[in-house]
């Protein structure tokens, strides 16, 4: 009896990522969603710049690698020349939130029909450890050693609430991956995210809340309790944006 196979949506490439960073649960859950959703052979992932950017060796559908923060656009120049493919991308905090906020802000008011899969985790994580504009107030990164001072660094972004103010957006979620509860949730985010998009709705983002336990400093198990204490309450989960919701129920 077959009790779990692995999604042919991810290659057999091994990932690399840390032990304990969720990384990987996440990108299990866009492969899943993708092939339940039978648009593999059309699906096509924009990988960005940061700890996902090999993310173009896993996922077994076509890739492009996109310039740090550029990964909407080019989203964009990839769903406008074939409307028929499932696009999306998959990008850090880094990658969506800073140097990316234009592509994330205008894809968004555009409305571009992708989907965007943003992984908070609150640091920027293949560069060592740098502060983000997710970094928590008071959170020890190695550009804020003595922890983030709102007084002279500013307040983190908070991507989901800022695009649900967007007239373009048409379905924005956060979700995360720390418990089996919070991952079906997530797959059901994702999967919602790419049905959207196949019926043409609009800009989705899903933003999921992810462990750095490397950069964070923490071994995986305190890094799903920092998430759950620290991100979860700064960064809470729900729908911020759903403009078909009513026509759904
Ligand atoms: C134009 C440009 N600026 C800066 C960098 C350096 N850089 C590479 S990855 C990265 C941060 C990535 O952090 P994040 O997007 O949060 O992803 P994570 O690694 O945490 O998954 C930075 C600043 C770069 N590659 N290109
Ligand atoms: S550095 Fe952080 S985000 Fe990158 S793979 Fe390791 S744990 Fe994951």
């Amino acid at each position: 009896m077959v009790v779990f196979k692995k999604t042919k949506g991810l290659t057999d490439n091994a990932l690399h990522y840390c032990p304990g960073c969720t990384h990987g649960i996440i990108h299990r859950l866009v492969a899943e969603s993708l092939e339940e959703l039978g648009v593999l052979d059309k699906a096509v992932g924009v990988a960005s710049v940061g700890c996902s950017v090999f993310s173009y060796n896993y996922f077994n559908c076509d890739m492009i690698q996109a310039p740090h923060g550029r990964a909407p656009a080019v989203a964009t120049g990839a769903k406008r020349a074939n409307p028929e493919n499932v696009v999306f991308t998959y990008q850090g905090d880094g990658d969506l939130a800073a140097i990316g906020t234009a592509e994330t802000v205008h894809s968004a008011a555009r409305s571009e029909n992708i989907t965007l899969i943003f992984v908070n985790n609150a640091i920027y994580g293949m560069t060592g450890g740098q502060m983000a504009p997710t970094t928590l107030p008071n959170q020890v990164t190695q550009t804020s050693p003595y922890g983030r001072d709102t007084t002279v660094v500013g307040y983190p972004v908070r991507v989901s609430e800022m695009l649900s103010t967007i007239t373009g957006a048409a379905y924005v979620e956060r979700v995360a991956v720390d418990n089996v509860k919070n991952i079906i949730k997530a797959k059901k985010a994702i999967k919602k995210a790419f049905q959207y998009q196949i019926e043409g709705k609009g800009f989705t983002l899903i933003e999921v809340l992810s462990t750095c336990p490397t950069n964070w400093g923490l071994s995986p198990k305190d890094a799903i309790k920092w998430l759950d204490e620290n991100m979860q309450t700064y960064y809470p989960l729900g729908v911020y944006k759903d403009k078909y919701a009513t026509e759904e129920k």
